[in-house]
This record gives structure tokens, sequence and C-alpha cells, in this order.
């Protein structure tokens, strides 16, 4: 999940180390949360067919963490022989810098707590539901775990340069909520729309939100909704597009978009190639 929020935060921050990991404590979880976990998993994997790209759905069945909350250290000793990737147990949000660095370093951090049964419908910050359903699975993807890297990379650039607006954009847009062109039809990668009950229909099927080309400086243009469903989304044609779209380097990119305008959510500009369903 990215999106800023300033209000309290509700993970616990208090024993942190200093690069914000903590333990992830497994047995903390009760046996009410291991039921609402199964609940979570078990509405969203009957959606996932459908909706959501086969990169996505191959990795999630060979995973099968429906029966209750995964252990972390399970978990990456399947994805760290994959990709390099480890998972990072951490409270909820980090600082901006703080989580570009984890992503630098191969390092996904993933929330511990797990959102209050009142919250089946939404949250509004990442829980380890959101961050693992949708996250993880795609970290097994090579070309998108290299892509995600270098975002990480980027984004610890982007701080020197005071850009770091344009690439949370970059990242909603696509690692939040991307949609994929596919032979059968749109699908979604981004996390924020693959561990939601209403998006991830709605992405697809709706004839509300505008779905444009994605076009890396038109993305950075573009504002964001943090708490309702996106007013437009960007469609790749493959993972290696984004991959080869974020390799240069972006001081010129951050130099055109301070001339361009911030565009708000909804805007169509006549240049952008829109997307049928
Ligand atoms: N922290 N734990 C965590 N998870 C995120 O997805 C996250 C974050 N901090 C910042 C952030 N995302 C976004 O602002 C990115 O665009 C940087
Ligand atoms: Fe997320």
């Amino acid at each position: 999940m990215a999106g800023q929020t300033n209000h309290a935060l509700r993970g616990d921050y208090t024993n942190i180390r200093p690069d914000y990991t903590v333990d992830q404590d497994y047995r903390r979880y009760t046996a009410a949360e291991q039921d609402l976990w199964k609940r979570l998993y078990a509405r969203q994997s009957v959606l996932v067919p459908q909706f959501a790209c086969d990169e996505f759905i191959d990795v999630l069945n060979s995973l099968d963490f429906g029966l209750g909350i995964p252990h972390f250290d399970a978990i990456n000793a399947k994805l760290f022989p994959a990709t390099r990737w480890t998972l990072v147990a951490v409270p909820g949000l980090l600082p901006d810098d703080v989580f570009f660095t984890h992503l630098a370093n191969r390092q996904f951090p993933v929330s511990v707590w797990l959102r209050k049964p009142e919250e089946f419908e939404y949250i509004v910050e990442p829980d380890i539901f959101h961050d693992f359903f949708g996250h993880v699975p795609l970290l097994f993807d090579p070309t998108f775990a290299d892509y995600l890297e270098a975002y990480g990379e980027g984004g610890v650039k982007a701080k020197g340069l005071n850009a770091l607006d344009y690439l949370a954009r970059l990242y909603w847009y696509t690692v939040e909520f991307g949609l994929i062109n596919t032979p059968k039809g749109l699908r979604a990668y981004g996390a924020g729309i693959l561990s939601s009950a209403g998006e991830l229909p709605y992405c697809i099927q709706s004839a509300k939100p505008n779905r444009i080309r994605f076009d890396l400086l038109r993305v950075m243009q573009s504002n964001y909704k943090i708490d309702t469903f996106q007013e437009s989304y960007f469609v790749v044609e493959n993972f290696r597009e984004l991959f080869d779209a974020t390799s240069p380097d972006f001081t010129p990119y951050y130099q055109e978009l301070h001339r361009r305008p911030n565009l708000a959510a909804a805007t169509v500009l006549d240049t952008d190639q829109l997307i049928k369903g």
C-alpha cells in the first residue's frame, strides 16, 4: 500500500530496529485473527481467477497460504531461492526513504498486524493481508522482482532530488493499482486491487474509470486518491515494459515533470491512448 498517512499509525513502533524491522512474533496472533485471515483469503481467492494476471494466480496457487496467517520465515525459504527477495516484518507504514532502502536491498516490508473484523471490507493502512496477499506473490516473478528493486534504487535517489511525489505516483499506479493487457483481456497486477474485494472486479468491469496506456511521465504527473476506488488506471503490456521504463536515470524526467502540470486523478488528455476493457 502506498499513500501518505499523517494520522497516528496503527502499528506498534516502540521496539523497532534501526531499519524499522521487528520480529513477526507468530504467537501474537489469536484464533480469531487466524479465522479472519482464512475468511479474507477465501473471499479474495474466489475473485482472483477471473481478474488477476496469470503470474499472480500461478504463484498464489503454489504458495497456498489460505489455511492461516503465513510464517514469514517459511515463505522466505521459498522466496529467496526464487528471486533473492526476503520479506521483513515491520509495524506498518515506513518513512519513504526507509521503505525505498528496503526495496533497493530486495527486502519487502510486510506489516505484522491484521485488520479488525469490522474492517473486513476496507482498510486505509497496509495490514498483513494487504501486504501479503497483494504484494508477495509477484515478488516470485523475476521481471517484476527486478522492477521493484530498481524502483527502490530510484526512490533512494529521488529523495535527494526532491522528487518523492513523482515516484510515489509511479508506485501507486503500478505496484498498487496497475493493470496489464493479456490475451484474455485486461487483468490486475496491483496489490491494492488484488487485496480488495470491491476494487478487483470494479477495475476490470466498471465503465466508470479511465484505463490509459502506461506512459511513465504521464503516470508521474497524475495525482491519486487513497480512500476511494481509482478514477484512472494505467495499463502495461508486460512487466518488462515497467522494468525498461525505469532503467534510465530519472533526473531529466524530473526536470521535464517540473515543467508539466500535476493532473487530477480523473484527467484524460487528448494524447492519452484509452484502453477499452
Ligand atoms: N511503508 N510498510 C510500508 N509499505 C508501503 O507500501 C509503503 C511504505 N511507506 C511509503 C510507501 N509505501 C509509499 O509512499 C511509496 O510510494 C514510497
Ligand atoms: Fe501496498
